[in-house]
């Protein structure tokens, strides 16, 4: 899409990044050669503090409207690649986990059966418990790796008694027999907001934690090579979860659960491109935004660019190229 008509469609369908809006079937998608869907699961049932993530997805359509399909850091225009569809979101049910996070799984496993990679804008951090379970009633392989980023460890066993929980998905994936901890790595995990049973858990199941410090230390780009390959080993495919309150709170101020001292936007963002250069990964997603927080859609933002640098990443893939070498 070029430059004018980015402009003057500003606003008139939010979708993201102005795709085309497309039922989440099967059929359908396969049909109009969809190769990355986006799906939003405005969910904040399972949010253990502040709510308001429930208004996530919204936010960061609205945040994309501007976004155009060209990258220019990566010069590359990702609609001469991809096929990028937006199959709003999944159905609430208000009062009903079960059932809303059923709706996430069937619209995700869709979109996941169909060939396309699924792009899952949350929503708390429990819908990639719904979103992997779509996508392993359709995967052929038989174990997934996970590249995590995240303020927060979510090992818990449980919260408050409940099993399916903002900080549980990870215990919930390992208890499933779907991941490994040693395939698993989180990026960003710091501060006073981890309780030491988790860090134990994680030690346990050996899952790889590369703490705010570790990123600081030793560069994103050494960081997210080695997770990729640790999630990559002896697996099928790799699911990546953004956590947005990975962000220092200056970079990402609309969430539930912010904490000081956290990634920078440029880490994630280019982080994000190596993730869609890494052809092990089949499905994505950005959690946590909680727009009542953010401020002039800062948090928005940079959860778009950073859906806009996967895809770029992807397209710098299909074109046969790294492009920044
Ligand atoms: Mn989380």
């Amino acid at each position: 899409m070029g430059f004018l008509e980015t402009y003057l469609q500003c606003g008139v369908m939010n979708t993201f990044m102005k795709s085309e809006y497309i039922q989440p079937d099967k059929d359908v998608l396969k049909e109009k050669g969809a190769t990355h869907v986006v799906v939003g699961a405005p969910f904040e049932m399972c949010c253990i503090y502040r709510p308001g993530t429930g208004f996530g997805p919204q936010a960061i359509r609205r945040a994309s409207e501007q976004f155009m399909t060209y990258n220019f850091d990566l010069d590359i225009d990702i609609a001469d690649y991809l096929n990028l569809y937006d199959a709003g979101d999944a159905d609430m049910i208000p009062g009903n986990v079960a059932k809303s996070h059923l709706n996430i799984k069937n619209a995700v496993g869709e979109i996941f059966a169909a060939g396309a990679t699924p792009i899952l804008l949350g929503g708390d951090h429990s819908v990639p418990i719904p979103a992997v379970n779509g996508i392993m009633e359709h995967f052929k392989g038989g174990k997934l790796g996970l590249v995590m980023f995240d303020t927060h460890m979510d090992t818990a066993d449980t919260y408050a008694g409940e099993k399916v929980s903002n900080c549980t998905n990870n215990a919930r994936f390992i208890e499933r027999g779907i991941m490994e901890g040693k395939n698993i790595a989180h990026i960003g995990i710091r501060g006073c907001l981890n309780p030491k049973v988790e860090w134990e858990f994680a030690k346990e199941q050996g899952i790889t934690v590369f703490t705010s410090r570790d990123v600081r230390k030793s560069g994103i780009d050494h960081v997210i090579a080695r997770a990729l390959e640790i999630a990559g080993d002896g697996t099928d495919g790799i699911y990546v979860s953004v956590d947005i309150d990975c962000l220092d709170p200056a970079y990402g101020p609309g969430t539930c659960a912010p904490d000081p001292t956290g990634l920078t936007s440029w880490e994630l963002v280019d982080a994000c491109k190596e993730i869609g250069l890494d052809p092990n990964v089949i499905a994505f997603d950005v959690c946590e935004v909680a727009p009542q927080y953010d401020v002039g859609e800062i948090t928005a933002r940079v959860a778009c660019r950073a859906i806009a640098e996967y895809l770029g990443g992807v397209a710098l893939r299909k074109r046969g190229e790294r492009g920044d070498e």
